[in-house]
């Protein structure tokens, strides 16, 4: 397996200064190493230069637009090159804004391949905010919306086919966080969405039977990993913490499960905050994750 490291180091879409040093943090925790030591062969295309932050206030619901648009473009066309060449690529985000490119440029590639997308959205937050409900203005809590059709015209249109998305090619787990807009916005777009109240009353097995239901060879599985997802005890590096998160084994479960499909062929991981972390712990626990999606058992598996 052939896989690409892209960076892309800003923090335009969050709230909080720091998510721009999250691919520096993930290869010093050692993601290179580890994608090798799982037999991948990794080639680290560095880091996207883009324009610096502003940090200025939003304007008419959007903070930082013309920088969003900007980064997004850039992570669409690398990850879409990476996509052409055969490679997996795996962004390192990087808020989640960039979900809108990264997703954009999947959505065009699986596309033109005639394979099936599916979306597993692994978060604290639904990110179906738009202008006019958003209570920040960060357009973090935004991309999932934009790939639905809604949101600035350039994120919108992106992959070339507007919505990029359709409610059937995603699911959502490990949400907390729903804004009052947001929660009948996205009940509206059909979205299915395992919450952590179903994940308590089911378990995480049952949840990502669910989520993982209906894949088959021709699918294209793209994981969306919001490091937010993960309970802030174990991942407290993060702009915006919730309590109440999947567990250190429970995330594991969940990641072992993607891995089980053999179908994952591109990976976003995002809002990483290195100012916020504890001795680079999260990006560790981040990695630690990542070999999990990579196939990594406690035994031989029969
Ligand atoms: C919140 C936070 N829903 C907002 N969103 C975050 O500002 O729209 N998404 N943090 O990851
Ligand atoms: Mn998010
Ligand atoms: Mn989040
Ligand atoms: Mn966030």
């Amino acid at each position: 397996r052939k896989v690409s490291l892209i960076g892309v180091p800003t923090d335009v879409g969050a709230g909080h200064r720091g998510a721009s040093m999250g691919p520096e943090a993930l290869r010093v925790a050692g993601i290179t190493q580890m994608l090798e030591s799982m037999g991948v062969e990794v080639y680290d295309r560095g880091n996207l230069h883009g324009p610096a932050n502003p940090f200025t206030k939003p304007v008419e619901g959007y903070r930082h637009l013309n920088e969003v648009i900007e980064w997004n473009q850039l992570a669409h066309d690398a990850i879409y090159t990476e996509l052409k060449q055969g490679h997996m690529p795996i962004m390192l985000g990087g808020d989640h804004c960039l979900g809108a490119g990264s997703i954009s440029a999947v959505a065009r590639y699986c596309r033109e391949q005639n394979k099936e997308l599916r979306i597993i959205w692994l978060d604290a937050h639904t990110d179906f905010n738009t202008a006019e409900i958003t209570p920040s203005g960060n357009m973090h809590g935004m991309p999932v919306a934009c790939l639905f059709g809604h949101g600035p015209k350039a994120l919108v249109e992106m992959s070339g086919h507007v919505p990029t998305l359709k409610a059937e090619m995603i699911r959502q787990v490990g949400i907390r966080s729903v804004d009052e807009g947001e929660k009948h916005f996205i009940h509206q777009a059909g979205i299915q969405v395992y919450d952590m109240r179903y994940i308590d009353e089911v378990g995480m097995r049952h949840t990502m039977e669910k989520a993982l239901e209906g894949l088959h060879k021709d699918v294209h599985l793209h994981i969306s990993f919001d490091v937010d997802f993960l309970d802030p005890e174990i991942a407290p590096g993060v702009g915006t913490t919730v309590r109440g998160g999947p567990n250190y084994r429970e995330a594991q479960l969940c990641m072992e499960m993607i891995a089980d499909t053999g179908l994952m062929a591109s990976l976003d991981i995002v809002e990483l905050n290195p100012a916020l972390d504890v001795r680079n712990l999260t990006a560790t626990i981040a990695v630690e994750m990542v070999q999990s999606l990579f196939g990594k058992n406690t035994l031989v598996r029969v």
